[in-house]
């Protein structure tokens, strides 16, 4: 109370009328004037309520009063005229005693000042009290929508109405209304009563129920709340920890008529509605037995992503990338891309011929890239759907990568004009843990998209399985509430309550540019897909759903009811779309051929030529001239920027960096950094994103300076390479494999002049992402006929550091690879290492050498197309002395090797040596090493296979043909069952025409791929040396 007499005191030489003026101007600001006195005023709650929470109350009810004391209720006028007249503390009010004791006259005389006194402890109890249920409404509102257009399920799984929330089906029915009270009043929840309801009470700032007023009774302040929060809109918002954002949510769903529909926008709606219908219909008619994943039970989706499209042109943006699922994507395609009609129907046409090389796909996972006018806000709009495998999620992080890419690329530094649209199923949104992962890039400066729009048809059921099996959150959207995005909760019968959702989350977007979840709660009308029968399963559910009127009929039958169109018009759009459809139908019977490139979701134009095929069957020398590699090289091991103190171990390395450069030579780090220093200089813009790349796992890298003095002061010498250099991006990622490699994948799709790395902290780790790499990497240019220069790069070896963090699995990726072991090509062929190139799903390889590695990186973007490219990488030979790469293996006209030959002492006298032994990657130094302490230089030849697959067929007959006296052996560190050995085995037998055997030194078969031991690890390695150098180890098997 003393605040209010302090605060009165300031307040007193301005009239109650006066103070309005200046409030009204700024109510903000006088609760912030308010406050600020509060700071000084003493703390003395002399008047019992003055306490706590009601404090604040208090002090919204006297910012009202001094707005217009006829605002709040007339107790609290005469309590603050009492104060504002000088009341001292305590007495502007008569607390009421209680009735149990005292005297009758003590209760007589109470009683008078009850009726003579507001009773201010109740009066503001109930205020307290309707904050809260306001409060409540916007916390908890959603549990009580109906959500459910069967009306059988609970959205959040849950049937209970929460206790501190009034709501009924029968809205503010009384008696219903009664019941409910007397059960919040009985369990003393808010202590509110019958009597309230027609009581006004003031509103607080947090809610905009009032529209214009701001004072309400009881009964319209629920009625309000309910018609905001608990009809076919349940919005979940109340833990984002932002009050803007909560005020800007609030504001959209809770001012009175605010969801408000022209007839224009309602005979739109239903336009698509009839497009998005009759579309699955026809497919029905005409293909009824096949697979099409329909949408029927969801037809809003394509009013819904069009709504979102419509209203995010007019906010600027100009490029939709899109991901979904199986369920609608034909409908999507067809009506909200808008591919052509007969394309979409050739797909039902077992018997056309594919026109191109690959495997292709089936028609619900294909891409798409469109570009055209939108109607409604008549700009360009670009739209690609990202082709997709059966595994559900897994193209959400692609599809931000992408997206990323796009905004990269056109200077897009706050998602203004590219933005994503994700759809999802409710079983895989709640299951799949790619969501999270995917959520969880979306504020990271390197990957941010600046918000997505998520678009969840929770048909509640996934395949056969109810939701109350599939998950335990309440909804299945509960994952988005990690990163604070709002969820709009919308009954997918009302098509207009969904448009408003629709539209709320676009704006949401191009406002904060946060992602928003919409979820589309529907039903699927059919099984899982057309030939499934949901009765085995969900015996009750379908029978509702035959009962269930589609919701374009419904709808139709409304805007008829309200004039808006009548009979025959909507019979006319209906007619008008069949025949559509019919025309199209028509048309596709003359396709003679399928191409699966008019599916292409990312064109890359001017990269190949008008047919699609590259521009040369060749690639230039991957060399490059001294002074540039002393350049980057100078650069690489220097701080380009002034007053930047860097700590003295990295001094130490830069200054080692520095020797390399005098002497002519690179280590591997050296080596990374040529290659992508000189590619910037040719305007390749270089990504490498990964977890701790920047310093690099094994401390060799540092592409990012860090200040010692200076927080967060950071310098990336590689971006102060050339004056007009393509930008550098280093990041370190997220601990998500999955997520991370898939968006990688996705950045590397948006274009072809650009080199995209990721690095697995340790090989292994690669298996997490395995989704990426089975279904993507390896398949994707056969199944989608896009190409991507994705490069992968594992550390990999057995140094002894145990099971894990020592094979990047090599054997996974060789068994992948599309190469025949059986059959030798046509070795004699013009550019066959480059045809061979083209021919492959990946390239992989194991360098021994950094300028190998530096070759293979350049030679990447130098070549006239684009495959993903896996490379083993080192981690001891990052520092091994041996590994060492002249300038001059590096200059103009010097290539990728993709086999070293042995140049020492046996290839000098290649009759006389024993046996041929090939290997690939860090054994070699091992074996060298061997054969030296054994000086066996003249009667073991080594060999490097650097590039394992495609298999350097050619260069390994004229090694082999060069040794004829020589038995081959292959010799790996890794176990028989893994590495290389099964692949490289029938291949070289095959280059040989089976001639001779192929022997095996390396480590025996295993389940683990290393010992956790350190001393097994070291005999085994004797032992396979032992063998490789023993020449009489193979005799017993000959
Ligand atoms: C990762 C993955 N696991 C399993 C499947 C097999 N599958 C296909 S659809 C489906 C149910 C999906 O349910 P939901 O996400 O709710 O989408 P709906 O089909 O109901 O639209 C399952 C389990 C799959 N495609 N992907």
């Amino acid at each position: 109370m003393f605040h209010l007499r302090t605060c009165a005191a300031k307040l007193r030489p301005l009239t109650a009328s006066q103070t309005v003026k200046t409030f009204s101007q700024n109510k903000s600001a006088a609760i912030r004037t308010f406050q600020q006195i509060r700071c000084y005023s003493a703390p003395v709650a002399a008047e019992p309520f003055l306490s706590g929470t009601s404090s604040n109350y208090v002090e919204e009810m006297y910012c009202a009063w001094l707005e217009n004391p006829k605002s709040v209720h007339k107790s609290w006028d005469i309590f603050f005229r009492n104060t504002n007249a000088g009341a001292p503390p305590g007495t502007a009010y008569q607390s009421p005693l209680s009735l149990s004791r005292g005297s009758l006259a003590t209760v007589a005389h109470a009683q008078s000042l009850v009726d003579a006194q507001p009773n201010v402890d109740k009066l503001v109890e109930d205020h307290l009290a309707v904050q809260s249920l306001i409060r409540a409404y916007q916390i908890r509102g959603h549990h009580v929508a109906q959500l459910d257009p069967l009306g059988i399920l609970d959205a959040d799984l849950d049937s209970s109405v929460p206790a501190d929330i009034i709501s009924s089906t029968d809205k503010l029915d009384l008696a219903v209304f009664k019941e409910r009270l007397r059960m919040l009043t009985v369990g003393g929840f808010y202590g509110l009563d019958e009597s309230d309801l027609d009581k006004v009470f003031h509103l607080p700032t947090t809610t905009f129920i009032g529209g214009q007023e701001s004072a309400l009774p009881l009964r319209e302040i629920i009625r309000r709340l309910e018609m905001a929060y608990c009809q076919h809109i349940g919005v979940e918002f109340m833990f984002i920890n932002d009050l803007e954002q909560c005020q800007w949510i609030r504001q959209k769903f809770e001012t009175p008529g605010i969801m408000q529909f022209t007839n224009e926008e309602k005979r739109t709606l239903l336009a698509r509605l009839v497009r998005s219908t009759r579309f699955e219909e026809f497919l029905h008619r005409k293909w009824s037995s096949e697979k099409r994943f329909g949408l029927e039970g969801c037809e809003v989706l394509i009013p819904a992503l069009k709504t979102i499209i419509d209203k995010s042109s007019e906010n600027g943006v100009d490029y939709v990338i899109m991901g979904m699922p199986h369920r609608g994507r034909l409908n999507v395609l067809a009506n909200v891309i808008r591919k052509e009609l007969e394309q979409i129907f050739c797909q039902f046409d077992s018997k056309l011929e594919a026109a191109d090389e690959g495997s292709g796909d089936m028609k619900y996972h294909l891409g798409m890239y469109h570009r055209r006018i939108n109607r409604v806000t008549d700009r360009n709009i670009t739209l690609s759907l990202v082709a997709n495998p059966s595994h559900l999620e897994a193209a959400d992080p692609v599809v931000m990568g992408k997206t990323k890419a796009e905004q990269f690329y056109c200077g897009d530094t706050e998602g203004k004009k590219v933005m994503s649209i994700l759809l999802h199923g409710d079983a895989a949104f709640a299951g799949q843990g790619i969501v999270y992962e995917t959520f969880h890039l979306s504020d990271l400066p390197s990957y941010t998209t600046h918000g997505t729009v998520h678009v969840v048809v929770n048909n509640q059921i996934g395949f056969t399985t109810d939701p109350r099996m599939a998950r335990s959150s309440p909804y299945p959207t509960d994952v988005a509430r990690v990163v604070n995005a709002p969820i709009f909760h919308v009954n997918a019968d009302d098509p207009e309550a969904v448009m408003y959702v629709c539209k709320v989350a676009a704006e949401w977007r191009s406002t904060f540019h946060k992602d928003v979840v919409v979820d589309l709660v529907c039903y699927r009308r059919n099984g899982h897909n057309e030939m499934d029968e949901p009765m085995f399963t969900q015996p009750l559910m379908y029978k509702q759903i035959r009962k269930q009127k589609p919701v374009l009929q419904k709808y139709a039958e409304l805007l008829v009811s309200q004039g808006v169109v009548n009979q025959p018009e909507y019979e006319e759009e209906i007619s008008k779309y069949d025949k559509i459809c019919e025309e199209a139908f028509t048309r596709s019977k003359d396709e003679k051929i399928l191409h699966i490139k008019h599916w292409l979701d990312s064109p890359w134009p001017g990269f190949f030529t008008l047919d699609g095929q590259p521009r040369s069957m060749s690639c230039p020398s991957t060399g490059l001239e001294e002074d540039v590699l002393t350049h980057i090289g100078n650069v690489a091991s220097s701080v380009p920027v002034e007053n930047f103190t860097i700590h003295g171990g990295l001094s130490r390395i830069l200054k080692t960096r520095k020797e390399l450069v005098t002497n002519r030579t690179v280590d591997w780090a050296l080596a990374e950094y040529m290659a992508f220093g000189s590619l910037l200089k040719e305007g390749i813009h270089v990504r490498l994103s990964g977890q701790d790349v920047e310093r690099g796992t094994f401390s060799h890298r540092h592409h990012v300076l860090h200040d010692q003095n200076v927080d967060k002061r950071t310098c990336i010498p590689m971006n102060h390479l050339w004056p007009n250099q393509a930008p550098y991006t280093v990041c370190n990622s997220s601990l998500s494999e999955y997520g991370v490699l898939g968006f990688e994948l996705g950045f590397a799709m948006a274009s072809p002049n650009a080199l995209v790395l990721w690095e697995a902290q340790f090989g292994d780790f690669n298996n997490m992402a395995q989704c990426i790499i089975d279904q993507f990497i390896c398949p994707g240019q056969a199944k989608w006929v896009r190409q991507n220069g994705i490069v992968l790069l594992l550390p990999h070896g057995m140094e002894g550091m145990g099971p894990e963090h020592s094979s990047a699995r090599p054997e996974r990726f060789l068994q992948m690879c599309n190469d025949d072991s059986d059959v030798l090509p046509d070795l004699m062929e013009s550019n066959f290492d480059i045809n061979q190139l083209y021919d492959c799903n990946w390239v992989v390889v194991n360098c021994s050498t950094p300028g190998n590695f530096f070759h293979v990186l350049r030679r990447q973007i130098l070549l006239p197309f684009r495959k993903p490219l896996i490379v083993f990488t080192p981690k001891s030979l990052l520092r091994h002395p041996e590994a060492r790469t002249n300038f001059d293996e590096m200059l103009p006209g010097t290539h990728f090797q993709r086999v070293i030959p042995e140049d020492g002492p046996a290839a000098q006298a290649p009759d006389k040596v024993k046996r041929l032994l090939f290997c690939t990657g860090k054994v070699y130094y091992d074996l060298t090493r061997e054969r030296k302490a054994r000086d066996m230089a003249e009667q073991v030849a080594i060999t490097r296979i650097e590039q394992l697959s495609p298999f350097p067929f050619d260069l390994l007959l004229k090694e082999v043909q060069k040794y004829p006296n020589a038995e081959l052996a292959w010799c790996q560190e890794e176990h028989k069952n893994q590495g290389y050995y099964d692949y490289v085995k029938p291949r070289l037998r095959t280059t040989i025409d089976r001639a001779k055997p192929v022997w095996y030194a390396g480590r025996d078969p295993a389940a683990a791929p290393a010992t956790g031991n350190k001393k097994t690890h070291l005999t085994e390695l004797q032992r396979f040396l032992d063998t490789a150098f023993d020449l009489d180890a193979f005799k017993k098997f000959s």
